[in-house]
């Protein structure tokens, strides 16, 4: 099991900030996608889709996937069904990769994801550099989650395939607070129609969905839970038409997440603590960083930008 080598970093935190800033102003400039959500929470599951395809090598002799060649810019692991919707991300960073045309495509996306959980008022995330763009033959496809299964396969993926605990597990699933599912990919900027087909859920699964919170996990306990009556993929609805995909209810219908699912429900800043290493840990699977340091940026509102 050969970890990727991260390249030395030979440009300086000062020079990750500003590719920060300008993810973050790309953040702002587009508030209105999306129904006013914004492109933070796309840009949250752009990094985890690009790090989930992990393999470890817990039971096999090689690692594969993960983000260090920033392969789902390619067409082969773009074009897998569980990353429908997320050219809209890509397409939101393109100005900024020609900005910072020294980037690779596995730093920007990863960066990204740190920009996004940060400006939406999530905890700092560590972030490092050294990630290099590689070719069609690192591309993977049929790594990401099913959402229409149980917590036993949760365990498998990201336990056991990717060497999570249960609980960074259930402190990552928390990004669900963020965002939306989708029929139809949301309309871009300047665009009059949808370009292409969502994962077939829909719904929203909290009233604040680009805002970094525990609230996720307190209406899963809270609220009442009923199957959607639609043509759609089983899902669950309350009454104020949020959602819950199948393994988001199975953090509660099995004993030892729900536990977890409690605990983040009352307390926020356990959550945040958690969720930051745990989204950190993601974002480097199979990468080796040498001697790379970590780095924390700011947030605009704190630069009084
Ligand atoms: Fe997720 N997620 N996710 N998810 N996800 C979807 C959307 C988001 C699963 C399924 C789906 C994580 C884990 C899982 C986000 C972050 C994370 C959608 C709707 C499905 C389906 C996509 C659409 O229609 O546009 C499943 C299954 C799992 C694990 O079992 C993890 C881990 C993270 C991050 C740490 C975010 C954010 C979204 C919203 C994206 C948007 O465009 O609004």
């Amino acid at each position: 099991a050969t970890l990727n080598a991260a390249l030395s970093d030979s440009h300086s935190e000062k020079d990750y900030q500003q590719v920060y800033n300008a993810i973050a102003n790309q953040i702002r400039e587009y508030d209105e996608y999306d129904g006013a959500i914004g492109f933070g929470p796309a840009l949250v599951r752009l990094a985890w889709h690009l790090s989930g395809t992990f393999v470890g090598p817990v039971g096999c002799p090689h690692i594969s996937g993960g983000s260090f060649g920033g392969t789902i810019r390619l067409p082969k692991e773009a074009s897998d069904p569980a990353n429908n919707a997320l050219e809209n991300a890509r397409w939101v960073l393109e100005p900024v990769k020609k900005q910072f045309s020294w980037i690779s495509y596995g730093d920007l996306y990863t960066l990204a994801g740190v920009t996004a959980v940060q400006e939406m008022g999530g905890p700092k995330i560590g972030w490092r550099a050294g990630r290099k763009d590689l070719g069609v033959e690192y591309a993977s496809t049929g790594k990401l989650p099913d959402a229409s299964r149980d917590a036993d396969y949760i365990r498998s993926l990201f336990v056991k395939r990717m060497g999570f605990t249960e609980r960074e597990t259930v402190a990552l699933i928390g990004a669900h607070a963020l965002g939306s599912c989708h029929v139809q990919a949301p309309v871009l900027p300047g665009a009059t129609k949808s370009q292409g087909v969502g994962s077939g859920y829909t719904g929203r699964w909290t009233a604040a969905p680009n805002f970094f919170t525990n609230e996720f996990y307190r209406l899963l306990l809270e609220d009442k839970w009923t199957p959607k009556k639609w043509d759609g993929p089983f899902q669950y609805e309350n009454k104020d038409e949020l959602m819950m995909l199948p393994t988001d209810m199975a953090l509660v219908q099995d004993a030892s997440m729900k536990k977890l699912v409690v605990e983040y429900a009352k307390d926020q800043e356990k959550f945040f603590k958690d969720f930051a290493p745990a989204f950190k840990k993601l974002l480097e699977l199979g990468i080796d960083f040498k001697g790379n340091k970590t780095y924390e940026f700011k947030t605009l509102d704190e630069q009084d930008l």
